[in-house]
């Protein structure tokens, strides 16, 4: 251990950690979280030696788990040459600090893994930036706690910035950079707003991919379009939006767009800077939902995502369920969701069942268009023109006062027409 007090660890000594965790039988089972938590470990390049479980009623307050469980950890600490401990829930300042004392050990936390990878993930200027204001803010409040800790290793999970960066330890800096990151995503946002603007009223209708990591988001928008977004089977593979137009079986456009998965236990400082991104969501017209139905935790995963969507304020949207990965095995029936307008079951890697889920796309866009008969005066040919570019045309016909059009129109499109409004 001493001779970690240098700055430089070597990349290639791998972090070997002990994963803990408390079972408090509810939602998913504790074996599913520290296998997925074993998952994040690996992706941010640690390796997993030992997993320790304590069946509780509830997360102590002031260590996590109890006594008689952390002298059995001080043993496996040893046992296993372990450099440190990752707990499956967001430690509060109090228990990093107590279990850092008790276990004389690095300590981290589900929050850290996940910031940590999602700090080596982050491309675009935008992601950078929420990310780093993720990791500042989690680790003001820590400081006097993970300080010795984290000085004491001087590298590894819960160091790394986004790029190459290092993570900054001073409080004063910390505080300045806060304010100079809140900035720049500020900016950001108002830039973001006006792109929104302009995709209104272009009035091509917005479509977001939505769904646990590694459900197969960035692979369906890759067999829809040429978008060429890394699909990987690792978690948090996608961290930037693509936004790809994809035609509909009827030849009418949408702009599919792919995020960033969600997660259980999501950390709520990396939900709150990515509230940005994120609010997006709200302004679609359909979420679809992707699934990873060969999963075992397929139906955790959902109501995972339900539950982010609900706090982000976006359960107003219409979700179509989209069950992928049925190339796989998988275990009949699918589960019961109320909460989706349609269901589809697809295989993005063989694109089998796509045009079904076009059609179902289809189907409830145009759901949720008016269908009208209006005779079109000769004299509003601009209007005509619009029409053409906008509504849906089931059935058109010179008369000779104007032109008779039977067609599906949009709400504003619907209030340009009311005046045209005719029987036959
Ligand atoms: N067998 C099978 N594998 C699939 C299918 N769709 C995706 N996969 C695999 O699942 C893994 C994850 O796919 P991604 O498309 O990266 O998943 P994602 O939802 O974008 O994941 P994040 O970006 O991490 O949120 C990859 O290894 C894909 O090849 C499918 O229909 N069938
Ligand atoms: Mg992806």
């Amino acid at each position: 251990m001493a001779k970690q007090t240098q700055m430089h660890i070597s990349q290639a000594q791998q972090e070997r950690v002990i994963l803990v965790g408390v079972d408090l039988d509810n939602g998913m089972q504790t074996e599913a979280c520290l296998d997925e938590l074993e998952e994040l470990v690996k992706t941010a390049g640690a390796v997993t030696v030992a997993k320790a479980v304590q069946k509780r009623d509830r997360i102590h307050p002031g260590h996590y788990i109890g006594k008689g469980k952390l002298e059995e950890i001080k043993m496996m600490l040893q046992t296993y040459d372990a450099s440190g401990i990752v707990c499956d829930d967001e430690l509060s300042p109090a228990q990093m600090k107590n279990l850092e004392q008790m276990l004389q050990t690095k300590i981290m936390d589900r929050t850290m893994v996940i910031l940590d990878i999602f700090a080596s993930r982050a491309m675009s200027k935008e992601g950078k930036i929420q990310v780093e204001l993720a990791q500042l803010k989690y680790r003001l409040s820590r400081l006097a706690g993970i300080g010795a800790s984290m000085s004491r290793l001087g590298g590894g999970i819960g160091t790394r910035g986004p790029g190459e960066t290092k993570l900054e330890t001073n409080r004063r800096y910390i505080k300045e950079r806060i304010g100079e990151l809140n900035q720049e995503a500020k900016e950001i946002q108002t830039h973001r707003q006006l792109l929104r603007n302009q995709r209104n009223k272009k009035g091509i209708p917005l479509i977001s991919l939505v769904g646990y990591t590694n459900a197969g988001k960035s692979t369906l928008i890759n067999a829809l379009t040429d978008a060429g977004v890394l699909a990987e089977d690792k978690l948090f593979a996608t961290l930037d939006t693509t936004t790809r137009k994809v035609k509909l079986p009827n030849g009418s456009e949408i702009l599919l767009t792919d995020t960033v998965g969600f997660i259980q236990k999501l950390p709520h400082h990396l939900i709150q800077a990515f509230r940005a991104t994120l609010e997006e969501l709200c302004y679609c017209d359909i979420l679809l939902h992707v699934v990873d139905a060969s999963n075992e935790n397929r139906q955790e995963h959902m109501k995972t995502v339900y539950e982010t969507l609900k706090n982000l304020h976006c359960e107003a949207t219409p979700v179509i369920t989209v069950y992928n990965k049925t190339d796989k095995e998988i275990e009949l029936p699918l589960p019961i969701d109320t909460i989706a307008r349609d269901k589809v079951a697809v295989s993005a890697k063989t694109k089998q069942g796509l045009e079904d889920m076009l059609e179902k796309i289809e189907a409830l866009l145009k759901s949720f268009r008016k269908s009208m008969n209006v005779l079109l005066p000769y004299t509003e040919g601009s209007l005509l023109h619009k029409i053409h570019g906008k509504c849906e045309i089931v059935a058109e016909q010179h008369r000779a006062e104007g032109v008779f059009l039977e067609l599906y129109a949009d709400e504003e499109m619907e209030k340009r027409l009311q005046c045209y409004v005719t029987e036959q």
